[in-house]
């Protein structure tokens, strides 16, 4: 945390450090290249490579985190060589190769690290006011799992295990609030109370998973807008972040978008007044992912569509909150309280969700009758 923080002090990393042995590899001349921090992930560490009239992105992987770098690199070649195969069109962004053919670099000091193409012309968008942009990100989601709906999804390692599994995202919730002391469950009192008062969020996703309700598919698991990359006409160009493809139920990626796209303030904000549900964002989520989805998505599935979003909710506030529990060790925290202060975030907003539910209901009426009467008019 202290070195990433002195980093990006400075605007470039002079290169003639620790960065020069991992570019060698990739073949590129480390003197014609500058290095600075990118992005805004709360894991990984991003850089982006420049000079020679071309970019990069580098990428440090969080090795207490993802335990198995291999697995990542592993799932992202079997996708690659599927989709190359089946769907030559589409952009793919996969780690380039060392010139020794390595998908991951290890570094002298044991970090591992991997090599990115940067897309020409890409942006990404940190504060989502554009609810096309909504549509194009699900859009992107869908068609992502959509292309690979007959790929074995068995060829998928797990980069972290149980990452969306909501029972143990619980059980580790309830681990943590018995070790943790006196004064700082006083201090979590009103967000314990939530998570019991929300209880039936997983009951439902139990019963859900544990009948097999609903199938695995290769998702995505991280959807923030973020992870999304746009054109300056605010088209979606492709996927990034891809570390934690993998097996796992639709409400995932779902979910997380609407998490993160309802509400005009994300899971920083301390002001809770200004977390609401932008009813129309919603509507975009649905139309973009369905576009894709529409047809492949089972019944099930289909009725826990508005679901999702209380999954994903529920789960990111027992995350920060369990961190807060513990003493900040997973997200770290800027400030004290920090994750209490995001728990609280998540649980507004998963309240003011529960409240739009009669509205999404009506919405997904009323974008099925125009789908229906559309294709009625072919
Ligand atoms: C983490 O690193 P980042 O910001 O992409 C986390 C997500 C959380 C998110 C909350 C591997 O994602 O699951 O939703 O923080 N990723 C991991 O901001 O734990
Ligand atoms: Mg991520």
């Amino acid at each position: 945390m202290g070195f990433i923080n002195l980093l990006s002090m400075f605007d470039t990393v002079n290169h003639d450090n620790m960065f020069d042995d991992i570019l060698k590899r990739f073949g590129l001349n480390v003197a014609e290249y500058q290095t600075s921090p990118f992005g805004s992930g709360l894991i990984n560490h991003t850089y982006k490579v420049t000079g020679n009239n071309e970019a990069y992105i580098l990428q440090q992987i969080n090795t207490a985190v993802f335990t198995h770098p291999e697995n990542i690199a592993d799932n992202l070649a079997a996708v690659k060589r599927y989709l190359g195969k089946n769907n030559p069109d589409y952009l793919f962004v996969a780690p380039l190769q060392t010139t020794d053919g390595e998908l991951i670099v290890k570094s002298s000091d044991g970090a591992f690290y991997r090599l990115f193409p940067f897309i020409e012309g890409s942006h990404t968008v940190n504060f989502l006011q554009d609810k096309n942009e909504a549509f194009e990100a699900a859009v992107q989601f869908g068609r992502f799992t959509l292309l690979l709906n007959h790929f074995d999804i068995k060829q998928l390692k797990y980069t972290l295990s149980d990452f969306h599994n909501l029972q143990l995202r619980f059980d580790q919730f309830k681990t943590a609030s018995q070790n943790a002391d006196a004064a700082k469950l006083a201090q979590a009192g009103a967000e314990i109370k939530e998570v019991y008062n929300h209880f039936d969020i997983l009951q439902t996703y139990n019963q859900a998973v544990n009948n097999n309700e609903i199938p695995l598919r290769a998702v995505h698991h991280d959807t923030k807008i973020n992870n999304v990359l746009f054109d300056d006409n605010h088209k979606a160009l492709c996927l990034v972040d891809l570390d934690t493809v993998m097996p796992g139920y639709y409400l995932s990626d779902v979910g997380d978008m609407m998490r993160t796209y309802l509400s005009p303030a994300n899971e920083e904000e301390k002001d809770l007044n200004k977390i609401h549900i932008r009813e129309d964002f919603f509507r975009a989520i649905y139309k973009g992912y369905m576009a894709e989805m529409g047809d492949i998505l089972t019944e099930t599935e289909k009725q826990l569509f508005i679901f999702s979003g209380k999954l994903m909710i529920y789960m990111q506030g027992l995350r920060f909150l369990t961190d807060f529990l513990n003493n900040d060790v997973y997200y770290g925290a800027q400030y004290p309280g920090h994750n209490l202060t995001r728990a609280k975030n998540q649980f507004k907003l998963l309240t003011e969700y529960v409240n739009a539910e009669p509205v999404f209901k009506n919405m997904i009426g009323s974008v099925n009758r125009e789908i229906l009467a559309a294709a009625n008019q072919k």
